[in-house]
């Protein structure tokens, strides 16, 4: 059926309902199939709430209804399988790549696609340090220069700042693992890592603290991921794996990590169109690294980011409704 229209007044409606649901523009013959919300899970750093309201309001403009759930970054695979949240936009190799994959071996999840968007988390430090501790980026040279990141909580042994537990990164079995001098503190929350770089940079302080790419973090401060003992499968779960061969976790994040979307495997029979469009939706790193800049450099929240990014990128989006709507 080709019976999709665009309704005239959605650019006025759009202004009127900015901090509320987007009116739909498309009528397509029976969407919403279902008129039960479409569920989408939140957590804490700024690219997942951008993205996640983007992708959101770009059902709402199908005539979804969509409800937003802050969850539990790890906890949310066991959510989407249960159906009790309906996807998840950004499932990082690094962080989630595990619980994922676990998620997917007991069922009720499938792989809804990749972003084009290659991504990395892994220890950073801001370049200044790179006079500071010759032999960086490499990880045997950061840890001849533990003592200098000390804090009085850690000393004598350096502090790797990390991110909110939620995150899992194994960061104290790696030090443990590779015989690092180093104490994980971790961060409460994303803006807490932000701060401590500021500070530590506005005075030219040592720090090595947690970070990640596709962020806004790129466009403002120079600086390199450590480089550690290169991930490969069996790292996490075979102690023989790698250089130490008693323990688990003596491998950095994969360099070259996927960005998946993934999906509740009721979603594509309860909201076909809307399931359509999520295998569609495809985000790059300067997509992700300019949703997360509206909230963390600009200030915005993710709603406001979200509108601002839709209306700026509309070649990059509208092409995917098209082509839900059966037009060209
Ligand atoms: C999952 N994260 C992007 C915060 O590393």
């Amino acid at each position: 059926m080709r019976t999709a229209m665009l309704a005239a007044a959605a650019g006025g409606l759009t202004m009127a309902l900015a901090f509320g649901a987007q009116a739909a523009e498309y009528n397509l013959p029976g969407v919403p199939e279902s008129d039960d919300p479409i569920i989408i899970p939140t957590h804490n750093w700024s690219s997942q709430l951008v993205v996640s309201e983007v992708t959101g309001k770009l059902f709402e403009k199908l005539g979804y209804y969509v409800e937003y759930t802050p969850t539990d970054s790890q906890a949310v695979y066991e959510a989407i399988r249960q159906g009790d949240v309906t996807l998840e936009m950004e499932v990082w190799e690094g962080a989630f790549g595990p619980a994922f994959r676990a998620a997917l071996e007991k069922g009720g999840i499938v792989d809804a696609g990749d972003h084009d968007a290659v991504t990395r988390e892994e220890w950073w430090y801001p370049a200044y340090m790179e006079e500071k501790c010759p032999g960086l980026p490499a990880w045997e040279a950061l840890n001849k220069c533990a003592e200098m990141f000390a804090t009085p909580e850690t000393a004598p042994k350096g502090r790797f700042l990390g991110g909110p537990v939620d995150w899992l990164k194994h960061d104290h079995e790696r030090v443990e693992a590779l015989g690092m001098d180093f104490e994980v503190v971790n961060a409460g929350s994303a803006s807490a890592l932000w701060a401590e770089l500021e500070s530590a940079t506005k005075r030219k302080a040592p720090i090595v603290l947690f970070n990640w790419t596709p962020n806004f973090i790129e466009a403002i401060y120079e600086g390199n991921f450590v480089e550690f003992p290169e991930y490969g499968s069996g790292c996490k779960e075979d102690p023989a794996w790698g250089p130490n061969k008693e323990m688990t976790y003596d491998c950095g994040n994969p360099a070259n990590g996927y960005l998946k979307k993934a999906a509740w495997d009721g979603m594509q029979e309860t909201w076909p169109k809307a399931y359509e469009l999520l295998t569609l939706i495809n985000f790059n790193n300067a997509d992700l690294a300019a949703m997360a800049a509206k909230v963390d450099v600009d200030g915005m929240e993710a709603d406001e980011a979200a509108d601002k990014w839709l209306s700026e990128n509309e070649a990059k989006w509208r092409p995917w409704m098209n082509a839900v709507a059966g037009q060209s």
